[in-house]
C-alpha cells in the first residue's frame, strides 16, 4: 500500500513516518545516497507500507531546509521569548529574526511569561516591523487561542534561550491537540525534554523544539544584502540619494528619514548598524 506521509523522527538507521492515523517505521530506499538526498525530519514523503512497517520511495521537493538541527519544511519560526526571567534582549530577537529571514523560513515572535510583565514596547517595536506578535503565558494558559490558531495547518519550530518556556508552551500545545488521551501521562510528561529533533503532530501542522536556532552571528550574506532581511527597509529602493546606500553615513536617506519619523524603531536601527559593520569585518578578513 503506498501512502503519503511526513517524516517525524529518526532513531538508529530507521524514520518514522505520520501517515493518515498511524506512525510507521520505515527504512530508506538506497537510491536516495546516489542521488544525494538523506531523508530529514520533516520531509514529505511517500512510502511502501507492509503492516506496520514500511520503506520511503519518495521524498517530494522541500519547501525550506534549516540546517542547524536538519529539518525539512518548516514554515515558521516561532522566536520565544520571557517578558522577564530572563529578560528579552532585543538584540538577540533581531539576530534571530535575520537569521529566520536568511533561511527563507518567516519568523514571529511569541513573548511569554506575560504573567510576570506586560511587554507593549516589545510588542510595538515588532509589529511596526511588520511582524506578528503573540503574548502569551504557558503557566496562566493565557493568549494561547491566537497562538494556536495561528499554528494550525503548519510546521512551527519553536526557537529561543534556555528558561523562556519553550518546553511548557509545547507541552500545552501538544496536550491540546491530543485530548482525547491516547498517550499516557507519563510518555507526556517526558516527551519535551528530549534531545533529539522530533516533529510533533498538532490541528493540521507540526511543531517542534530547536532550542539553539539562530543564536549565532549572522553570516553567509554580504553586508549589503542585510537590508534585505529587514522588512521595514524593504521600501527604501531607490529612495535614497545615493544608489546601493547603505543607511548609515549617506546623506538624504530614506531609512534614516524613517528612523526620524518613529517608523522604525531605534533599537532595530541600532541592531542593523550593529550587523552591517560585523559583516563588513568578516568580508574585509577575507578578503586579505
Ligand atoms: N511565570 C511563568 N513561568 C513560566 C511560564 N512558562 C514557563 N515558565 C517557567 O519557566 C521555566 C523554564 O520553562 P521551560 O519550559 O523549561 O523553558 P525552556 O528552557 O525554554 O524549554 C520553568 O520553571 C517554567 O515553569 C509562564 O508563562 N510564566
Ligand atoms: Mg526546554
Ligand atoms: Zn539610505
Amino acid at each position: 500500500m503506498r501512502l503519503n506521509g511526513t517524516i517525524i523522527k529518526g532513531i538508529g538507521g530507521f524514520y518514522y513516518v505520520k501517515a493518515s492515523d498511524n506512525v510507521y517505521e520505515c527504512k530508506a530506499r538506497g537510491v536516495f545516497r546516489k542521488e544525494r538526498v538523506t531523508p530529514t525530519i520533516g520531509d514529505k514523503v511517500i512510502i511502501d507500507v507492509n503492516g506496520e512497517k514500511g520503506s520511503i520511495t519518495e521524498i517530494m521537493p522541500r519547501t525550506s531546509s534549516l540546517v542547524r538541527p536538519p529539518v525539512a519544511n518548516i514554515d515558521t519560526i516561532m522566536i520565544v521569548v520571557a517578558a522577564a526571567e530572563p529578560d528579552p534582549s532585543l538584540e538577540l530577537i533581531d539576530k534571530m529574526l535575520v537569521n529566520a529571514e536568511v533561511c527563507g523560513i518567516k519568523p514571529a515572535i511569541c513573548i511569554n511569561k506575560t504573567d510576570l510583565k506586560s511587554r507593549e514596547d516589545i510588542v510595538e517595536i515588532y509589529q511596526k516591523a511588520g511582524y506578528e506578535v503573540f503574548c502569551v503565558s504557558a503557566e496562566k494558559n493565557l493568549g494561547t487561542d491566537k497562538l494556536f490558531e495561528y499554528l494550525k495547518g503548519k510546521t512551527t519550530a519553536f526557537a529561543g534561550l534556555s528558561g523562556v518556556g519553550k518546553s511548557s508552551l509545547l507541552s500545552l500545545i501538544t496536550d491540546d491537540a491530543l485530548e482525547t488521551g491516547e498517550v499516557s501521562e507519563k510518555i507526556r510528561r517526558g516527551r519535551h525534554t528530549t534531545r533529539h529533533v522530533e516533529l510533533f503532530e498538532i490541528d493540521g501542522g507540526f511543531v517542534l523544539d530547536t532550542p539553539g536556532f539562530g543564536q549565532l552571528e549572522v553570516e553567509g550574506i554580504k553586508a549589503d544584502e542585510l537590508q534585505n532581511y529587514f522588512p521595514e527597509m524593504a521600501d527604501a529602493d531607490g529612495k535614497c540619494r545615493f544608489r546601493g546606500c547603505a543607511h548609515i553615513n549617506e546623506p538624504d536617506c530614506y531609512i534614516k528619514e524613517k528612523l526620524e519619523n518613529g517608523e522604525i524603531a531605534p533599537s532595530r536601527y541600532e541592531s542593523y548598524k550593529a550587523m552591517y559593520e560585523k559583516l563588513k569585518t568578516v568580508k574585509d578578513w577575507l578578503l586579505k
